[in-house]
């Protein structure tokens, strides 16, 4: 772990150097680009070569699950799998619900009728990364807020093995969250391939879900053709903890986001020496029994950072400068230091309150802004799988109100066609 201490730094060059704001390399640049030309020209053809020649399969009999897939992927995937996964459809469901949107109407100053109507893109893409371990929960925390927005169509893009199948509870949680056409296409040509269509599969309206930096930059490009959510990297935990904190907790839940691999972002920000030691012992003592401990204990050794901060408001500075996508907030005084945090993507709230908890769970969506984007960026919600359409309705009292201010705009914009167009509408004139 890299220990850094805040009081031998000099603060604003530090607190500058954490902001992060990622640029991508000009190399995974040129590759994505080359990609998204070879799908745009050759269609289905160069997703066939490309899944050969990155996934190593072959999948010239057909791009899509198939319903024989769909229906043995329903067969394989065990009672308990089924009823975690609806669990947390439930909980996502019930969020997406809440958080959604509703249509308005009322009356501006001059009594001219407006508000605003919400409606659902038809074709929506839900991107999931499937490298290292079937992202089951993602499907849901991806294609489950689209259902819930109310889009008919929901297409998935995800990476296949080397005999071409996808695993069977992802399969199945993909269904389960409304998924309508599986594309077993990953990396810049599954995103590109949502994006322009092919001969397999008609385009998408908005294409969302996290992925590596293929995926992410694959997005970048193709903004345009489509929209898009957000730019969802590799996964962060930062925790902001003090002497109240229980070093097993923290040091668990640093474990659980190392899982994500070397590219996963751990940091421990606190201003207890204390803390930070017996953080450290635990998780030696936590990675013996887990399965991949020595990795995991690796990932830490390599990646992780603690930054011993002379106190709590420090800590904020820190955080908010590094705008992790989570933040364990672990404090006494958890309620006056919550409303200081203004840049983490999702807040974690007291020792009992577990990042992997909300990875599965608890209903917002897991698919959160990373790379310190959470500055200008916030998480997938199903009101991004809408349309904003504004609506406008006049009568003959708002128009009179109304051609005052719009004759003087037309006057000095030198456009007095504009100015005719509500003036000819004044009765009486
Ligand atoms: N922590 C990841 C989400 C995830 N965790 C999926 C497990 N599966 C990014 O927020
Ligand atoms: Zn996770």
């Amino acid at each position: 772990m890299k220990f850094v201490d805040y009081s031998e730094a000099s603060s604003q060059d530090f607190l500058q150097s954490l902001d992060r704001r990622a640029v991508p390399s000009a190399r995974v640049r040129e590759v994505v680009a080359g990609i998204i030309e070879q799908v745009r020209s050759q269609g289905d053809a160069a997703l066939i070569e490309l899944t050969q020649k990155f996934d190593g399969a072959d999948l010239s009999g057909g791009l899509l699950v198939t319903a024989e897939e769909w229906a043995a992927a329903e067969a394989a995937t065990e009672e308990r799998t089924k009823e975690a996964i609806a669990a947390s459809l439930r909980n996502i469901t019930f969020f997406a619900k809440k958080s959604q949107r509703q249509d308005w109407s009322d009356h501006n100053e001059q009594g001219v009728q407006v508000g605003e109507r919400f409606v659902p893109f038809e074709r929506v893409g839900c991107y999931v990364p499937g490298g290292k371990a079937p992202l089951v929960s993602t499907a849901l925390m991806t294609a489950g807020f689209a259902k819930a927005a109310g889009v008919r169509e929901i297409v998935a893009a995800t990476p296949c093995g080397p005999d071409g199948t996808v695993n069977a509870a992802l399969l199945y949680a993909l269904k389960a969250a409304g998924v309508t056409e599986v594309l077993k296409v990953g990396g810049a040509q599954g995103v590109a391939a949502l994006a322009l269509g092919t001969e397999s599969i008609a385009p998408v309206q908005k294409l969302v879900g996290p992925g590596n930096s293929y995926v992410v930059e694959a997005k970048r490009q193709l903004i345009g053709a489509i929209s898009i959510d957000l730019l969802p990297g590799p996964s962060e935990i930062m925790v902001l903890a003090d002497d109240s904190a229980r070093a097993d907790f923290v040091a668990a839940d640093l474990l659980g986001q190392a899982e994500h691999g070397p590219d996963s972002v751990v940091g421990l920000v606190t201003p207890s020496r204390n803390l930070l030691e017996a953080v450290l012992l635990e998780i030696d003592k936590q990675a013996q029994s887990l399965s991949r401990g020595d990795y995991l204990r690796q990932v830490l050794a390599d990646g992780a950072f603690a930054i011993v901060v002379p106190d709590l408001s420090v800590g904020v500075q820190v955080v908010n400068a590094f705008s992790p996508e989570h933040l364990s907030l672990v404090v006494e005084d958890e309620e006056s230091w919550l409303p200081r945090i203004l840049t983490a993507s999702a807040i974690y709230v007291g020792s009992l309150s577990p990042v992997a908890v909300g990875d599965f769970l608890a209903g917002p969506s897991h698919t959160l802004p990373t790379g310190g984007s959470g500055k200008s960026f916030s998480g997938l919600r199903a009101d991004q799988f809408q349309r904003r359409i504004s609506v406008v309705r006049m009568d003959a009292d708002s128009v009179a109100r109304s051609v005052e201010a719009v004759e003087e705009f037309a006057r000095v914009e030198g456009l007095d066609a504009h100015g005719q167009s509500v003036r000819i509408r004044v009765s009486g004139d």
